[in-house]
């Protein structure tokens, strides 16, 4: 049994990972991590599952990294941490994954929300990376998708500053899709994911893995491997059913070949 992640299957195809360690804002700790990479691991081995929606509770997200964990390891601690693993694993997740956000995103935390695909947030949501104040800088992709994310000037100066910024902001920025009263977060986020999980597996896979390519590669790649997808899926049984779906006027069946 997960200690710090509690699991529910509350639609049909749908995971929402709730992070459970209020006494430290839900600080991630190591365990933490191993138990949502091997949630997420378990989740897209699950050829039911169709989209995950991750949250924390209403005061935060997740403040972070351990700074109690961290604290003890040095140079070397450091050079063989495991939470790099975890983190590669989190971050390779290939099926939708939402996150609800209410309170405090910062440093991993933040990291985190930049993990997943879509971002709901309450309006008291704030996203930061403080590391700076700790001497640090971020360690789990927070320079490299922040900057994407947002552009430069903001992620230097949330960067270099440590200051968080609002709900609103982040929106403004590109951080946040949506931003719902606070209460409505986790079900906004789940209603998509329900939305996600009744269209065609393989498209919403090969969509999000096109999308994906476009933060890391060249426009001509990008638009190659769009291609490439987009012929592949002409192949399959839910592209049929969704043309003859439409043209019979009633709700498509896909069945995920
Ligand atoms: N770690 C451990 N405990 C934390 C924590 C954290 N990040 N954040 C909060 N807590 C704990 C507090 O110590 C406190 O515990 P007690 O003292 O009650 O035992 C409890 O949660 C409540 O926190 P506060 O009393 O501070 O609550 P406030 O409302 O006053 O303040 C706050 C909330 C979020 C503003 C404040 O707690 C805060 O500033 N927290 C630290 C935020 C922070 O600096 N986060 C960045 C951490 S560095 C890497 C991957 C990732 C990273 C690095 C490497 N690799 C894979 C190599 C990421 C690094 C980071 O995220």
């Amino acid at each position: 049994m997960p200690r710090f992640i509690n699991v529910q299957a509350p639609h049909p195809g749908v995971r929402l990972v709730t992070l459970q360690r209020p006494e430290a804002l839900n600080a991630l700790c190591t365990e933490l991590l191993a138990e949502l990479a091997a949630e997420l691991a378990s989740a897209e081995a699950d050829e039911h599952t169709r989209a995950v929606v991750i949250t924390g509770s209403p005061k935060a997200f997740a403040a972070g990294a351990d700074i109690r964990e961290m604290a003890e390891r040095d140079l070397v601690g450091i050079f063989n941490d495991p939470r790099v693993a975890h983190w590669q694993r989190i971050a390779a997740f290939s099926k939708p994954l939402i996150a609800a956000v209410n309170g405090y995103a910062l440093g991993g935390g933040c990291e985190l929300v930049m993990c997943a695909d879509i971002v709901i947030a309450g309006e008291d949501a704030r996203f930061g990376q403080p590391e700076i104040n700790l001497g640090i800088i971020p360690g789990a992709g927070g320079t490299q998708r922040l900057l994407r994310a947002v552009g430069k000037p903001l992620a230097m100066q949330m960067v270099l500053t440590g200051e968080a910024i609002s709900a609103r902001h982040a929106q403004q920025a590109g951080l946040v899709s949506e931003i719902t009263v606070p209460e409505l977060a986790v079900e906004r986020a789940l209603q998509l994911a329900a939305s996600i999980a009744a269209k065609a597996p393989l498209a919403v896979r090969l969509a999000k893995e096109a999308l994906l390519k476009a933060g890391d590669t060249d426009l001509a790649s990008g638009l190659r491997f769009e291609r490439h997808a987009f012929t592949l899926l002409a192949g399959t049984a839910d592209r049929d059913e969704g043309i003859r779906a439409f043209q019979e006027k009633r709700p498509a069946q896909f069945k995920g070949c």
